[in-house]
C-alpha cells in the first residue's frame, strides 16, 4: 500500500478536524437509517480516541457503536481521476457511507482502510461521509476480547477488568488516525514493492515489483535519485504489473548513524507522456541472522530500546505528531537503537520517522495474549489478512528489521496449546508470514506463564522473551530473580540454539515513590533492576537485545493490580523521566553494541 503523496498527478484532502458524533448504545442506527444522517449529540476531534475526549459526557469505557459525520468540498482537480478514501485506522470495526452509498466495510483496526468511491463523489459539490466505530471484540477477531460472562465462566472473577479486555492496554474507541480522501489518475500506479541487498561494500542491488492498473500496455521509468552510480530502468509493463532490477556502484548505505535515504521515481509512461508519478524512500540495508547474531550491513548490532504504546492523555490512541517527534528525541537521549511496536501496528508516520532517524522497528500484529480454548479458523484468517495487510503497508521502510506477528499467546491454560495445536497453528502463522516477505527474521515473545516448551520458539527465528522475575514472580528479591532469569536464558539458549532478545522486563514505578532498601514500586527498584537485568542479559554471547517494558507509564482497563496506568514506564506518561531513565542512559551510553 502507497503512502499518499501530493503531486501534478495525484491529490490529497485531509479531512481531519471536528466531526459531529453521536452514541448508538442500543445499536439501532443502522435501523433508522442513520447513514443518511443523525442528529449529533457532540462534537468530537479526529484523529483521536472518544474515550477521555468525551470523559465528561460517560464515554470512558463505552464499549459498542459510535457514529461520525463530516462534510467536505470536492473540487475540480478531482475530476475525471479515480478518487479514494482513506481512513488511517478507525478502531476497531468500521462501516462507511458517503453521501447515503454504501462504501464497504472493515473488521479490525490498527491498520489503514481504502475504498475506490470515485461513483459517489459530486465533483465542485460538498459531500458527506457517515462512519460507524465499533470497538467491540470477539474470540474470532485479532486481537481476541473477552465478556464478563467468559470471566465468570472460566472462572476467572478476579481477573475481570472493566472495560473488559484480554491485554494490558486501554481498549480507546474511535477514528485514531487522519482521514483522506485522493485521487490517482485512471491509469495509475497502484503498489511498489522494492526489496534491497547488499552485493558488496560498494555496490547494492534493488529489486522493485510494480503493480499498476491500466487498460493497455504502458512501460515503467525507474529513476534512482541520491548518491552512487546508476542509471534508469524502463520496464514493460502489462496491465496490472512491472518488474525492474536495478544495480548502483558506489551506493550510500541506510545504518543507524547515517540513515540515509534514496528518492526512488516511479513514472507510469504512455508511449512517452508521463501519466502518473510516485516517488518513495528507499533505504539501502540488509538485515541477517547469522548464528547467534543480529546483523545490520553485515555489521553485529545490538538492540537497547523498549515495548513502546501509542497512548497520551486525552487523545488515547490518537496520532499526534508532536509526541512522535517527543518519543524519538527521547529514544536519543537515553541511547535506544530500537523499540517494538507493542502490540499493535503504529500509525505509518512512526515508521517514516524511524528511517529519518534510524531508530530500528520490530513490528507486531495485534495477535495478543491469544487464547487458544478460543481461536477458531476465523482467528487464523483474521490473524493471517491483518499479516498481510501490515506488510503490505511496512514493507518499503528500512526501519523495520523484524516482524513479530503475535505476543504472548496462551497466558490461560494449557487446554487445545500444548497438544500440537499450537505447534499447527504457529506454524502455519510463520509460513505465511515468510511467504510474503522472507528478507526479515520473525519472532513472537514468549509469556514466562507458556514456559520454556512454548511452540513459538520453534516457529521464531528470533527468540523474544517477556520475563517478569522480580515483579510478579519473586517479588522484591532481586537477587533470586536474577538466578532465576539467569538459569531460565541459559536453559532456552541451549535447547533452541537461536539468538534471543529479552523483550520485556520492568517493574512498575511511582514517580517520586523512594527507598535505601529494595522495595517495589519505588524509582531505586525500577533503577536496579534494570541495571541487573541489561548486566545479565549483556553478558551472555547468545543475546541480541534487551526491550524494557515500557518507555512510558500507560493507560489500562480497570484493575485492582493497576493504579489508572501501567507504571512500568521509564518516563511518566506525560514524558518525565524517573530514575531508570538515567541509569539506562549510562548502560546504554555505547549505543549500539554490548
Ligand atoms: C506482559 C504483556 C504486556 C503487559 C506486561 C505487564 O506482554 O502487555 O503490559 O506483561 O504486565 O506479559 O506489565
Amino acid at each position: 500500500m502507497l503512502n499518499l503523496i501530493q503531486n501534478n498527478f495525484r491529490a490529497k484532502l485531509d479531512i481531519c478536524g471536528f466531526w459531529d458524533f453521536k452514541v448508538d448504545n442500543d445499536a439501532i442506527g443502522e435501523d433508522e437509517k442513520w447513514y443518511d444522517n443523525f442528529n449529533s449529540d457532540f462534537t468530537i476531534a479526529v484523529p483521536g480516541s472518544w474515550n477521555e475526549q468525551l470523559e465528561a459526557e460517560g464515554l470512558m469505557n463505552f464499549m459498542g457503536d459510535a457514529w461520525y459525520k463530516k462534510e467536505f468540498f470536492v473540487s475540480s482537480e478531482y475530476s475525471n481521476k479515480n478518487i479514494f478514501i482513506k481512513i488511517d485506522s478507525a478502531d476497531y470495526h468500521s462501516k462507511i457511507w458517503i453521501n447515503g452509498n454504501f462504501i464497504g466495510e472493515n473488521l479490525g483496526g490498527f491498520l489503514p482502510i481504502e475504498f475506490d468511491i470515485s461513483k459517489c463523489i459530486n465533483i465542485n459539490m460538498v459531500n458527506s461521509i457517515i462512519v460507524k466505530v465499533n470497538n467491540k471484540l470477539n474470540s474470532d477477531t485479532i486481537p481476541q476480547g473477552i465478556e464478563s460472562d467468559d470471566y465468570v465462566n472460566e472462572n476467572r472473577i478476579r481477573e475481570e477488568t472493566y472495560p473488559p479486555a484480554r491485554f494490558d492496554f486501554f481498549p480507546y474507541g474511535g477514528i485514531n488516525r487522519p482521514v483522506y480522501i485522493y485521487s490517482t489518475p485512471k491509469e495509475f500506479i497502484k503498489d511498489v514493492k522494492v526489496s534491497t541487498s547488499i552485493i558488496d561494500s560498494n555496490t547494492a542491488s534493488l529489486k522493485i515489483d510494480t503493480k499498476i492498473s491500466a487498460d493497455k500496455l504502458y512501460s515503467v521509468k525507474y529513476e534512482l535519485i541520491g548518491e552512487g552510480t546508476t542509471k534508469p530502468e524502463v520496464a514493460i509493463a502489462n496491465s496490472e504489473s512491472a518488474n525492474c532490477d536495478m544495480s548502483i556502484d558506489n551506493c550510500r548505505l541506510w545504518d543507524l548513524d547515517d540513515p540515509y535515504l534514496y528518492k526512488l521515481k516511479i513514472q507510469l509512461l504512455d508511449d512517452l507522456v508521463v501519466v502518473d508519478e510516485y516517488i518513495l524512500n528507499v533505504g539501502i540495508r540488509e538485515v541477517k541472522i547469522e548464528g547467534n547474531n543480529l546483523l545490520l550491513n553485515g555489521k553485529k548490532i545490538f538492540l537497547k530500546g523498549f515495548g513502546k504504546h501509542e497512548d497520551f492523555p486525552v487523545l488515547g490512541k490518537g496520532l499526534s505528531l508532536p509526541l512522535i517527534v517527543k518519543d524519538f528525541s527521547l529514544l536519543k537521549w537515553i541511547n535506544a537503537n530500537s523499540f517494538r511496536t507493542s502490540h499493535y501496528p503504529y500509525a505509518e508516520e512512526w515508521l517514516d520517522y524511524a528511517d529519518k532517524e534510524g531508530i530500528l522497528v520490530i513490528d507486531e500484529i495485534p495477535a495478543v495474549s491469544l487464547d487458544f480454548r478460543k481461536t477458531t479458523d476465523q482467528t487464523l484468517m483474521n490473524h493471517k489478512n491483518f499479516i498481510k495487510k501490515l506488510i503490505d503497508r511496512d514493507y518499503n521502510h528500512p526501519s523495520v528489521i523484524m516482524w513479530a506477528p503475535g505476543n504472548e499467546p496462551n497466558i490461560v491454560g494449557d487446554k487445545n496449546y500444548y497438544d500440537g495445536s499450537g505447534e499447527k497453528y504457529w506454524n502455519e502463522i510463520y509460513n505465511y508470514t515468510k511467504s510474503l516477505d522472507d528478507s526479515r527474521p520473525i519472532t513472537i515473545p514468549n509469556c514466562q506463564r507458556a514456559g520454556v516448551d512454548d511452540p513459538v520458539f520453534k516457529n521464531s527465528d528470533v527468540i523474544s522473551l517477556n520475563r517478569y522475575y522480580g515483579w510478579y514472580e519473586n517479588p522484591g528479591n532481586l537477587e533470586t530473580a536474577i538466578v532465576r532469569m539467569e538459569t531460565e536464558m541459559d536453559l532456552i539458549a541451549e535447547k533452541y540454539n537461536k539468538p534471543i532478545i529479552i523483550t520485556e522486563f520492568g517493574a512498575d514505578t511511582v514517580a517520586g515513590q523512594h527507598s535505601v532498601s529494595d522495595q517495589m514500586f519505588t524509582e531505586e527498584y525500577q533503577s536496579k533492576l534494570l541495571e541487573l537485568y541489561c548486566k545479565l542479559i549483556e553478558s551472555k554471547d547468545y543475546t541480541i537485545g534487551e526491550h524494557v517494558w515500557n518507555f512510558a507509564d500507560f493507560k489500562t482497563p480497570q484493575h485492582f493490580r493497576r493504579v489508572v496506568n501501567n507504571l512500568k514506564g521509564v518516563f511518566t506518561r506525560t514524558r518525565d523521566p524517573k530514575q531508570a531513565a538515567f541509569t539506562l542512559k549510562k548502560i546504554w551510553a555505547n549505543t549500539n553494541s554490548k
